[in-house]
């Protein structure tokens, strides 16, 4: 059967349910990837091959992390807890913005998917968010905060190992903008339902519309039900399979940036499950706001030119914040696209207002 005409089958069935789950039917699915990337970072040689991988694919898992699996299971189960409560009772957590519960809607501009989540912020102190602090929550809290820290690390072990693999003397290059007190780095818990529509049904649901993370790394954690998605170089979708054990960890934006788009940041997708709960549990490590980020020159090759323009961390994040989650924001920084030469001369006609309105 075609795409469209799965596409076109399925939207008036689920247009008459809700018009919110019309917006998340998919089309068909893609076939399993077999050979994601499986590095073991304390092999001899695994720097080389997590470049060639970042390179290829923006992708890959991890298997010997050192991160006990009672820790990860411990958080999972905390967050199934969480969100078996009832919904206001999630909302206690504040309602995402961009921090707290969320479900159905992601971000603020129409982006849906058949998601819940929890998003929270990661610093170096304990996390401090109000509905946490209750006697109530002191497990799922300590159950957090040993996973990020845990994660955190794992993080900047994998950016090290990617300096090293880089040939760059300076190793923390990459590590240092994560490890930082100021990092602006994040966890999210999202839980995917069963759609039980699905099992009616010969077609799909987005669960997290497609998109590529912001940040420099992302640390992805998930459990045995299927649906992760990402995108090959062609365009073409595969789905991951699941691995409960092992980490997967994604190139950001930032660090495309950074290695002046030798590495290549992931676009990926979820889709939903007609009988499965999914629950994933991400770490994105970003720099602190105020980092300027450009292509590091180490990583250049004599007379390369820079193919993204300086840009603050926190600017990037708002440019992040008022697209839609599929949207290409790189584009918009890089030097020579016609978004970005748009983007250039409004900040100068912003800046002229200014000036004249001194
Ligand atoms: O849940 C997943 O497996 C991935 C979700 C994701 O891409 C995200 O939260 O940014």
């Amino acid at each position: 059967m075609g795409q469209q005409q799965t596409f076109s089958g399925l939207l008036p069935l689920f247009s008459t349910v809700s018009p919110v789950l019309a917006a998340m039917v998919v089309l068909t699915p893609s076939p399993a990837m077999k050979q994601i990337p499986a590095i073991n970072l304390s092999e001899p040689g695994s720097e080389a091959l997590l470049v060639r991988a970042c390179e290829d694919l923006g992708f890959f898992k991890v298997t010997e992390h050192d991160i006990p699996m009672e820790l990860i299971a411990k958080l999972e189960e905390e967050a199934l807890k969480f969100f078996a409560l009832s919904p206001a009772e999630k909302e206690l957590a504040g309602r995402a913005n961009p921090f707290g519960y969320g479900s159905k809607n992601i971000g603020g501009h129409g982006d849906v998917g058949w998601v819940e989540y929890l998003l929270m912020p990661i610093t170096s102190e304990p996390l401090s968010m109000a509905f946490l602090m209750h006697p109530s929550a002191s497990s799922f809290r300590s159950a957090l905060d040993e996973y990020a820290l845990a994660v955190r690390k794992l993080a900047c072990r994998v950016l090290e190992l990617m300096a090293q693999g880089l040939g760059m003397e300076q190793r923390d290059a990459f590590r240092k903008l994560v490890a930082d007190e100021e990092s602006d780095s994040m966890l999210r818990l999202n839980h995917y339902p069963p759609c039980p529509m699905l099992r009616e049904l010969n077609g799909f649901v987005t669960g997290f519309g497609e998109h590529t993370d912001p940040q420099i790394i992302s640390v992805l954690r998930s459990n045995d039900t299927a649906g992760l998605e990402i995108s090959l170089r062609d365009g073409s979708w595969v789905s991951v399979l699941p691995d409960r054990e092992s980490f997967f960890i994604n190139v950001g934006d930032s660090l495309q940036v950074l290695t002046n788009g030798r590495f290549r940041s992931l676009r990926h997708r979820v889709l939903a499950n007609g009988w499965k709960s999914r629950v994933s549990m991400i770490y994105f490590g970003g720099p602190p706001l105020g980092e300027r980020l450009a292509p590091l020159p180490e990583v250049m090759a004599e007379g390369e030119q820079s193919k993204y323009r300086e840009f603050m961390w926190c600017d990037y994040k708002s440019c992040a914040f008022k697209t839609l989650l599929g949207d290409n924001r790189l584009d918009l920084f890089h030097q020579t696209s016609e978004a970005s030469e748009k983007m250039k001369k409004d900040d100068e006609v912003a800046v002229n207002e200014q000036i004249v309105e001194m």
